[in-house]
């Protein structure tokens, strides 16, 4: 199996299922393709998107089809929680994650290897903080008892919001208590740290991701 992933400083979607199979540890070969070389993404696949996940003659786009993808082929992950109101709640906060937040991607994009001080948001934009808040205190309060990940245990749910904790860290936005321990959990993951440390090692700029904004250069 291959994942191919855009660069790893700029592209969300790419990070959800690399970092799922990374947690996992699953054997996935990494494939990496410039976000500043888009024809090249084009002629290779019909959506002219990344990630793409290739199994065989098995192509997969699309960044939730992968994690189903990957939690069904390795059942072990168990990408969803088991009892069903926990699903069912892990698959709505994840679907609103894939389908919302318009003002949070537009204002606050990826930058893994920056820090923007002083970063003032939208209303708009404020607004998809708060309900994001609200998505982690339900999830936690109500179904996060078993460990520190949003249904206890690291799963899909987890994976989709974590490039939203990157976006956080480096606007440092004010949080509540339980939002900034669930960032805590994703920041100090090992296979995030991994992500964070091959997303430093890279230098190529996009400049379309990059914010006209002073910043300074996380280590
Ligand atoms: N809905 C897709 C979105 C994928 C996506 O927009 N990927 C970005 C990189 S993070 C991309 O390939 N952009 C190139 C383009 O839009 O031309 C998913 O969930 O995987």
């Amino acid at each position: 199996m291959k994942l191919v992933i855009g660069n790893q400083n700029y592209s969300t979607w790419s990070m959800r299922p690399w970092l799922f199979a990374a947690y996992h540890g699953l054997e996935i070969e990494i494939e990496k393709l410039s976000l500043n070389n888009l024809p090249v993404i084009k002629k290779r696949f019909a959506h002219g998107k990344v990630p793409v996940l290739i199994d065989g003659s098995l192509e997969i786009w699309d960044s939730m089809a992968i994690l189903q993808y990957l939690s069904e082929t390795y059942p072990d992950t168990r990408g969803w929680p088991q009892e069903a109101h926990a699903r069912a709640v892990a698959q709505s906060v994840s679907a609103e994650m894939h389908s919302s937040f318009q003002a949070l991607r537009r204002e606050l994009p990826m930058n893994c290897r920056k820090y923007f001080p002083d970063y003032q948001l939208s209303n708009t934009a404020i607004e998809d903080v708060k309900r994001i808040q609200q998505i982690w205190n339900l999830c936690r309060e109500q179904y996060g008892g078993g460990g520190p990940w949003l249904f206890g245990r690291f799963g899909i749910a987890d994976s989709m919001y974590a490039p939203v904790v990157m976006r956080f860290r480096s606007m440092d936005i004010k949080l509540d208590r339980v939002s900034q321990e669930y960032c805590f959990t994703v920041c100090e993951c090992a296979a995030v740290k991994k992500w964070l440390a091959e997303a430093s090692s890279e230098t190529e700029i996009v400049d379309e991701d990059e914010l006209d904004h002073p910043s300074v250069v996380l280590s």
